[in-house]
């Protein structure tokens, strides 16, 4: 079992990340420990720099994002915990696996056509191609498992497309350079949608506040955006079918039975028939639970920057022994002569 993920350091990680992706980071990283495997989780720096950012905060912002895996459970002993920077094995892998990825491929991918939006010219190379160095950055590893949102489903089929071509066209079935990676998504909170507007995925890149629950938001900040999120003035239904249409009811019973690790149908049998103005604080206060140790435990964290610069390098030391063979692989099967 090789587990494998990333996460862009680039703002402030939500409720979302943590449902979708983070929580299921700390469930595999034990499961990989207990079976011998191994489990690799690695900040995107590389990623970040596909819109525009700001160099002077990266690397602030990364170590912010290493505080907050952390305080959230992962633990840098049984988990390789890593920034792609410092790992050039991601970006060369990525530049091997461009001749295989197709044009056509990336083209389809729902994100580039949501980030470019009407104006793909205007936008940067490495935007269109980020699934590949995405591709690249579990491949490196062999990985089995890759834990990630509904959202990233798409960019991983594209990983195993590209594993797939590479190994017919310069390997054998006998002896492939990849293994075909396998998405592991949450059945429930796959995707969490913003508080603002049901239609729309909880996102960092949201220019409102208001529309997600930061991991580092006070208990007080939680309940207020509770209370102002967006909702309809019919009750609670007393089961799933009665949430057809009500996108914003249907996320806030999604956020409340993940949180309570229950089903949407157990939260609706006991809160069917109320009103917003009751579970709503019902709702933070749970927030508040689950989220409120994990905000403390990160306050403290990310105080010792000395501390959290040590585990990326460690992490990256031991990445660049991983992702060693399987890059030389590459380069062999390629024709590639590196004396
Ligand atoms: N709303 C979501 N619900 C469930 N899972 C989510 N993820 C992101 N948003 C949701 C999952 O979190 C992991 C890390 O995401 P990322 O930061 O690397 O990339 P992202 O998908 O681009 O995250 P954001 O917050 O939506 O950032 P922007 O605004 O920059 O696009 C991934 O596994 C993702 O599936």
């Amino acid at each position: 079992m090789i587990v494998v993920s990333g996460i862009q350091p680039t703002g402030k990680p939500h409720l979302g990340n943590y449902l979708g992706a983070i929580r299921n980071y700390v469930k595999l990283q034990d499961e990989a420990a207990a079976q011998d495997g191994k489990c690799l989780i690695f900040l995107a720096d590389l990623h970040a720099i596909s819109m525009p950012h700001e160099p002077q905060d990266l690397h602030a912002s990364t170590l912010e994002m290493v505080a907050t895996l952390v305080a959230c459970g992962l633990d840098p002993a049984k988990t390789v915990l890593f920034n792609q920077a410092q790992v050039p094995a991601h970006a060369e892998l990525q530049w091997l696996l461009m001749g295989t990825a197709r044009m056509g491929w990336l083209n389809r991918m729902t994100q580039w056509k949501d980030k470019a939006g009407k104006n793909r010219e205007g936008q940067s190379v490495a935007l269109f191609s980020y699934p590949v160095l995405q591709a690249a950055d579990v491949l490196l590893y062999q990985a089995t498992h890759v834990p990630v949102g509904e959202d990233q489903k798409q960019h991983l089929e594209l990983a195993r497309d590209i594993a797939q071509k590479f190994n017919n066209d310069f390997a054998s079935e006998e002896a492939p350079v990849f293994t075909q990676p396998e998405p592991y998504i949450p059945k429930a909170a796959a995707r969490i949608m913003s508080l603002r507007d049901g239609s729309r995925k909880m996102s960092k890149s949201e220019p409102s506040d208001m529309s997600r629950i930061n991991l580092s938001d006070t208990a007080d900040e939680m309940a207020q955006k509770v209370k102002k999120a967006k909702t309809d003035p019919e009750p609670l239904p007393s089961e799933m079918a009665g949430l057809e249409g009500r996108a914003e009811a249907l996320n806030l019973i999604t956020i409340f039975a993940a949180l309570a690790e229950t089903t949407p149908d157990a939260v609706l049998a006991e809160y069917g028939g109320q009103g917003f103005g009751h579970f709503k604080p019902v709702l933070a206060e749970k927030l508040v639970e689950v989220l409120g140790p994990i905000r403390t435990r990160f306050v403290e964290l990310k105080e010792d920057r000395e501390a959290l610069d040590a585990i990326l390098a460690r992490g990256a030391s031991q990445a660049r022994e991983l992702g060693r063979p399987t890059l030389d692989s590459a380069y062999r099967a390629l024709g590639l002569v590196r004396n």
